[in-house]
């Protein structure tokens, strides 16, 4: 492929100098901002991850801030997950839905105060969904785009690292929790969470100025811990079985669909938009879902549309990421596979690039 010119519609970040730095390779595009894919390779990156701990440019997890009397009843608006029992200090994964329950997005959301909470979304453009609804129901509540931009702190050693700059207490944050911890006398969001299954921090960073000397403290501080710069990795998302927006679901499936029925409480989730639409579906239940697929032989080429998958002659899915994990020693995929053919142990073909290949549907991710 050729390269991306730069302009101002291809936003770039409070740490772009720092990856730069530290050699990027590839970017992707993701909510109209360079997000880096590559810095040694996607294997060297991965084993990295798996041993060391990484400091990831996710400022592409745009906030959308939505603040004042109604944000409560805003946020409940956007999806089918009950949030009546959310505390201050909590992240919930939440799938948000349109009127006719289909995936607009797939964001954490952050509730910083009972008026207050950011949605870290993931690549849509949700906030003109979220302003127009609030509009719509002239409702009392501001909703925009605050200079606030993620840097995850990913891997093993991401508490040791983290616990030299920040202090001890962070060790004490607990999975899907945050606390506020002073850098240079500002106070930042921190919590224990990432796009990954490796374990760390996303540090919530609220003012560009302060971004490059965040990354290079950090940098310096776990210099002795063979920290370096990474990026959300290809191999273990899909090994983790974390879902991508834009790839393995658009706006034409459910959240059941996507196996995130985990995360919605329909029918106590009142005033959730896509709600009837939602209980009207859920009586039959999906006809297709997300699976974890294991595509036989040599390393598949790079998932760069979906691949269909067939099962006796006719078409039942599509395979709509891949990659080859060294870990696991097969091609891990993420497919959406009919009913038919979507148990455990069930064989199909998927048609990549490459041509035909054996497939396995399967019963759990890898991790
Ligand atoms: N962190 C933050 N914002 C984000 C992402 C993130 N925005 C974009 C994108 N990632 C949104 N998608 C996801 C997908 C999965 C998870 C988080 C965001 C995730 N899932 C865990 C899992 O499925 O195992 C845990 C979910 C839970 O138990 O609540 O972490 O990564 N800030």
């Amino acid at each position: 492929m050729a390269n991306i010119s730069p302009s101002r519609r291809l936003r770039r970040t409070p740490f772009s100098d720092g990856v730069e730095a530290a050699g990027v390779k590839n970017y992707t595009i993701y909510n109209r901002m360079m997000l880096p894919t590559v810095f040694e390779s996607v294997e060297a990156d991965y084993r990295h991850l798996k041993t060391a701990v990484q400091v990831w440019d996710v400022s592409v997890e745009r906030q959308i801030e939505v603040k004042g009397p109604d944000a409560g009843r805003l946020m409940q608006m956007l999806t089918p997950r009950d949030l009546r029992g959310m505390l201050a200090g909590q992240c919930y994964y939440v799938p948000i839905v349109d009127e006719t329950g289909g995936m607009l997005n797939d964001p954490v959301a952050v509730k910083l105060a009972e008026d207050h909470y950011w949605i870290s979304i993931a690549d849509s453009d949700l906030l003109l969904w979220v302003k127009g609804i609030a509009y719509g129901y002239r409702l009392d509540v501001l909703v925009d785009e605050p200079d606030v931009s993620p840097l995850a702190v990913q891997g093993p050693k991401a508490d040791e690292l983290m616990a030299r700059l920040f202090g001890e207490d962070i060790r004490n944050v607990r999975f899907f929790r945050f606390g506020w911890f002073d850098f240079q006398d500002t106070p930042m969001v921190i919590a224990r969470s990432g796009y990954s299954k490796q374990g760390g921090f996303e540090i919530y960073m609220p003012d560009t100025a302060l971004g490059m000397p965040l990354w290079n403290a950090l940098m310096e501080a776990g210099e002795d811990l063979d920290v370096r710069a990474g990026c959300p990795n290809g191999i273990e998302r899909i090994e983790g079985g974390l879902l991508s927006y834009g790839n393995d679901m658009d706006d034409d499936n459910t959240p059941h669909e996507c196996g995130l029925g985990r995360f919605c409480n329909t029918q106590t989730a009142i005033g959730c938009v896509g709600r009837d639409a939602l209980l009207r579906v859920a009586k039959e239940g999906p006809v297709k879902q997300v699976r974890p697929i294991s595509i036989h032989g040599d390393a598949v080429p790079p998932s760069d549309r979906a691949w269909p998958i067939y099962g006796n002659g006719k078409k039942v899915g599509a395979v709509t990421s891949a990659a080859w994990s060294p870990d696991f020693e097969t091609n891990v995929a993420i497919g959406m596979v009919r009913m038919t053919h979507w148990d455990p142990g069930t064989k199909v073909e998927v048609e990549t690039t490459d041509g035909m290949r054996d497939a396995t549907v399967l019963d759990q991710f890898w991790i």
